[in-house]
């Protein structure tokens, strides 16, 4: 039986065949049991003999068993720790951080530079009233920019506000000169969309007010941020328009940011950017509806797109890139 036992033992190849080695050798039914239960049936003599010698068959076999089983058991902790074994010296994954869209840096650009020299920067709601939108800013009442077709009324008094310039409203009427604010923000107008509208976009409106302060004084602010932000050889060019609330008002056009004003494709080699800004003196009605006396103060006001700024500042020819989301657009920020 021993023999027997191992040789079957040592051809065993797992835990199972193992265990069905275990009862079938010394198992209630296995052959040694068999051995030791027909003990009765031998004479005094032989039982001590034959009793000693199947015990130490018994003892044999299970030494036997429990080697091969400590064996099975080391084999399987050792693959277990080669599945598991970790790698330290392989470099890890790149976590994926999100960035600030394009828009909200050039927003904070700005701010920044405005900042540093001397502004201070506020906010505005973007539901506005009518008064704040249009009154006060001395939009006559037929004024095409009025019409429902052109704004987002919510209702008879409030609105989606059209330009940031409400903000100069509410800071002019709840503080004295002399100010020097910058105001950043969301605005709708119901605009056809192309490469260079949308319908909902962004400005910074800047307003100084002051005893003294003149174009002079609005061409320097002007051309500096400009030189700041887009280089030294950028220009502008400052062409007469039309704004209810500034007297004389003027929209800037800057110099085309791929061919610095030599002409070139980007701007069908006028060597002009699109329109990036309006400007102007403020109104004296318009400081006068905020109880400032124009007799003694003056003041200059700004209102650029932001959008456009980074479109230019970043070479983005459809505005509707900034908002579509499309990862593939934003990862390139
Ligand atoms: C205004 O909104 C005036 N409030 C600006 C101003 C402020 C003038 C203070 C004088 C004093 P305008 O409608 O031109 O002006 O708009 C200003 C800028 O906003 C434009 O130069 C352009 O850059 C941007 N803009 C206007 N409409 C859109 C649009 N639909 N999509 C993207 N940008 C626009």
């Amino acid at each position: 039986i021993k023999e027997k036992a191992m040789e079957e033992i040592k051809s065993l190849n797992n835990m199972e065949e193992l265990e069905q080695a275990r009862v079938k050798f010394l198992g209630k039914k296995g052959e040694l049991t068999k051995v030791l239960r027909g003990m009765g049936k031998l004479s005094k003599e032989e039982r001590p003999v034959i009793g000693q010698l199947a015990n130490e068959v018994r003892q044999d076999i299970e030494k036997e068993l429990n080697n091969t089983k400590e064996n099975f058991r080391r084999e399987i902790q050792k693959r277990k720790l080669e599945k598991e074994r970790i790698d330290i010296s392989i470099p890890g994954k790149d976590i994926v951080l999100g960035h600030r869209h394009p828009l909200v840096k050039t927003m904070e650009e700005l701010e920044n530079i405005f900042m540093n020299m001397g502004f201070s920067v506020v906010y505005g709601p973007e539901v506005e009233t009518v008064e704040n939108n249009f009154d006060e800013l001395n939009s006559p009442e037929n004024h095409p920019s009025r019409d429902l077709t052109d704004t987002f009324y919510i209702n008879k008094n409030l609105l989606l506000r059209t330009h940031t310039s409400p903000v100069q409203i509410r800071v002019m009427k709840e503080n004295k000169p002399p100010l020097r604010i910058v105001s950043a923000g969301r605005t709708f107008r119901f605009d056809d969309v192309d490469d260079t509208h949308s319908p909902m976009f962004h400005q910074l409106e800047g307003l100084v007010v002051d005893e003294n302060i003149t174009m002079a004084n609005l061409k320097e602010t002007i051309n500096t941020f400009i030189k700041v932000l887009f280089g030294e050889d950028m220009h502008t060019r400052f062409r007469p328009h039309y704004f209810p609330f500034t007297e004389p008002s003027a929209e800037v056009d800057v110099s085309c940011f791929s061919c610095k004003g030599k002409g070139c494709d980007d701007c069908n080699g006028t060597g002009w950017s699109m329109e990036l800004l309006g400007c102007g003196m403020v109104n004296p009605k318009v400081l006068q509806n905020c109880g400032i006396d124009p007799d003694k103060y003056s003041g200059f006001a700004f209102g650029l797109g932001i959008d456009r700024i980074a479109m230019v500042k970043y070479g983005i020819d459809d505005i509707r890139l900034l908002f579509e989301n499309d990862m593939r657009f934003l990862e390139q920020f």
